[in-house]
């Protein structure tokens, strides 16, 4: 996250942590989403190793306020049971369309707490006002000229950028598609980085939190006109509900 202040787990407490493991080593991978005690969305790209991913060489942390750092009174830890990908997840051409992915958490599933929580799927027709604030947050970099990853949980306030902006030709263009957004701040002062992937937007809807976006990628972080580009979750209510049986609020 560039621009955003130290966050809590308390305050996002569906934020997952995805590791990879290799030779007995973990590294940090990506952010996810707690949409169930059992499962993760998170982002197809976060799995380069496509159809040959292995869910063994993953684990996922939740309730994690740092990265190299364990709070066992927090956290709970789970090893990964099935990795579902987009199967239209498309990055041939740099464009990553249908950037998104469930992880099933295997054994008993996380036990709710104050820092362990679910994040509610907006209804598929939820439409946000132009110009919304939304939040994101993760343990990504705090500048893209870093070479390392932020050692704590971090969020920050973003705008939604009209799609039609987005796809103008000073932005993206037709790199964005209809299952994107973006999201930025007026002065390009605030973005996600990488480290970010597959973390949360969420957005107040009177009052609660929805889980909107996906951090899927950009060109840089916080470059001007080059905005965050998410993952438009309420796209894939139908796909969520087809491999995990949960419904989004107020459609079933
Ligand atoms: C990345 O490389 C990445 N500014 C994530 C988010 C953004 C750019 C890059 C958005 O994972």
């Amino acid at each position: 996250i560039v621009g955003g202040e130290i966050s809590t787990i308390d305050s996002h407490p569906w934020i997952a942590a995805i590791f990879y493991r290799s030779r007995n080593r973990e590294m940090f991978r990506c952010g996810g989403s707690l949409i169930h005690p059992c499962w993760v969305l998170t982002a197809a790209h976060c799995f380069p190793e496509g159809p040959d991913t292995k869910p063994d060489q993953y684990s996922v942390y939740l309730g994690k306020d740092a990265l190299n750092a364990t709070d066992s009174l927090k956290e709970q830890k789970f090893d990964v049971e099935n990795i579902i990908l987009h199967h239209e997840f498309d990055n041939s051409q740099g464009s990553f369309n249908n950037d998104i992915a469930l992880v099933k958490l295997s054994g008993q599933c996380a036990v709710e707490s104050s820092s362990v929580k679910t994040v509610c799927l907006p209804p598929t027709n939820q439409m946000l006002p132009q110009g919304s604030y939304c939040e994101i947050a993760g343990y990504g970099k705090e500048a893209q000229s870093l070479w390392y990853f932020s050692q704590y949980l971090r969020e920050a306030t973003v705008q939604l950028i009209p799609q039609n902006t987005c796809k103008s030709t000073q932005f993206y263009g037709s790199e964005v598609t209809d299952n994107m957004f973006c999201a930025g701040h007026p002065e390009w002062k605030v973005d996600s980085c990488k480290g970010d992937s597959g973390g949360p937007l969420v957005c107040d809807v009177y009052g609660k939190m929805f889980l909107f976006g996906i951090v899927s990628w950009g060109e840089g972080c916080a470059k001007a006109y080059r905005p965050g580009v998410y993952t438009r979750v309420t796209n894939y209510n139908q796909w969520i509900a087809d491999n995990t049986g949960i419904v989004a609020l107020s459609e079933g």
